[in-house]
C-alpha cells in the first residue's frame, strides 16, 4: 500500500519530509492540500485538527511533524540511505542540528513570511525585527559550525539536512545570508546541488509567485 501524503510541494516543511521519501525512493501518493482538491481538506481535516501539514498515512498508521515523519521512514521503510544514525551520540547531534533548523531558521523565515500576508494593521513589526535578528544570529553561528565537512553533521547527509536544506533554501529569499558567511552560503550551495533536495525545489518552482516577499530569480 503506497504512502498517503497530505501537503503542498511549496511548504518548506513538505519538502523536509520529502527529502526523505526521494533519498530513498519511497513511493508516495500525494494529497494535495489546496483550493482545486477540497476532498483532500477535508480528510487532512479530520486526520489532524492542528492542520499543520505533512502528515502522512501508511495503512493502519499515521504520521504527523516532517521530523517524525522522517524517523518513522527510516524505521518502516529503511534504503540505502541512513538518515538517522545508529550510533546513539551521532543521533543525538543530528537530531539536536535538526531541531536547530526547525527552532531557529524555519520558524523565524516563517515569521517574517506569514507578518507579510497578514492585513497591514496586524503586523507584529517587532516580532518580524527580532526574527530577523535570530536569522542574523543563527547565520553567524552557523557559518563556524559548518567549516570542515560537508553535511549538517560530519560527512553524512541526515536528518539534519533535510530540515536545513528547504529552511536556509527560504531564509535566504527572506533575509539574506550575508556575503561574508561563505561556508554557510557553500553548504546551502551543496544542499541545492543534492537530487534529492534539487527535485523538491523544481516540483516547488511552480508556485514561486506566490511567495508573499517576491521569489529572488535564482536557486
Ligand atoms: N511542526 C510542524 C510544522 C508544519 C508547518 O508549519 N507546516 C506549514 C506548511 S510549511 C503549515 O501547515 N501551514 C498551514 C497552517 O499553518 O495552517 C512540522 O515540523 O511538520
Amino acid at each position: 500500500m503506497t504512502i498517503k501524503f497530505y501537503g503542498h510541494p511549496f511548504s518548506s516543511y513538505c519538502m523536509k519530509a520529502l527529502i526523505a521519501f526521494y533519498e530513498n525512493d519511497i513511493p508516495l501518493e500525494w494529497r494535495m492540500l489546496s483550493p482545486e482538491h477540497p476532498d483532500n481538506g477535508a480528510e487532512m481535516a479530520a486526520l489532524w485538527p492542528i492542520g499543520k501539514f505533512p502528515t502522512i498515512v501508511d495503512g493502519d498508521t499515521q504520521v504527523m511533524e516532517a521530523t517524525s515523519i522522517i524517523e518513522y521512514l527510516a524505521i518502516a521503510h529503511p534504503g540505502p540511505v541512513n538518515l538517522i544514525p545508529g550510533d546513539l551520540r551521532a543521533a543525538v547531534k543530528v537530531r539536536m542540528m535538526d531541531r536547530i533548523f526547525d527552532n531557529y531558521v524555519m520558524t523565524p523565515q516563517g515569521k517574517c513570511v506569514f507578518d507579510a500576508i497578514r492585513p497591514p494593521e496586524n503586523r507584529d513589526p517587532h516580532g518580524v525585527a527580532d526574527a530577523k535578528k535570530m536569522l542574523e544570529t543563527i547565520y553567524a553561528w552557523l557559518d563556524k559550525e559548518m567549516a570542515g565537512h560537508e553535511w549538517a553533521v560530519g560527512n553524512e547527509f541526515t536528518l539534519a539536512d533535510c530540515a536545513a536544506a528547504p529552511s536556509l533554501f527560504y531564509a535566504d529569499w527572506t533575509h539574506p545570508i550575508p556575503e561574508k558567511f561563505t561556508t554557510l552560503i557553500a553548504y546551502r550551495k551543496r544542499l541545492l546541488a543534492r537530487p534529492s533536495f534539487a527535485r523538491t525545489v523544481d516540483e516547488a518552482r511552480p508556485y514561486r509567485p506566490f511567495f508573499p516577499l517576491g521569489a529572488p530569480d535564482r536557486d
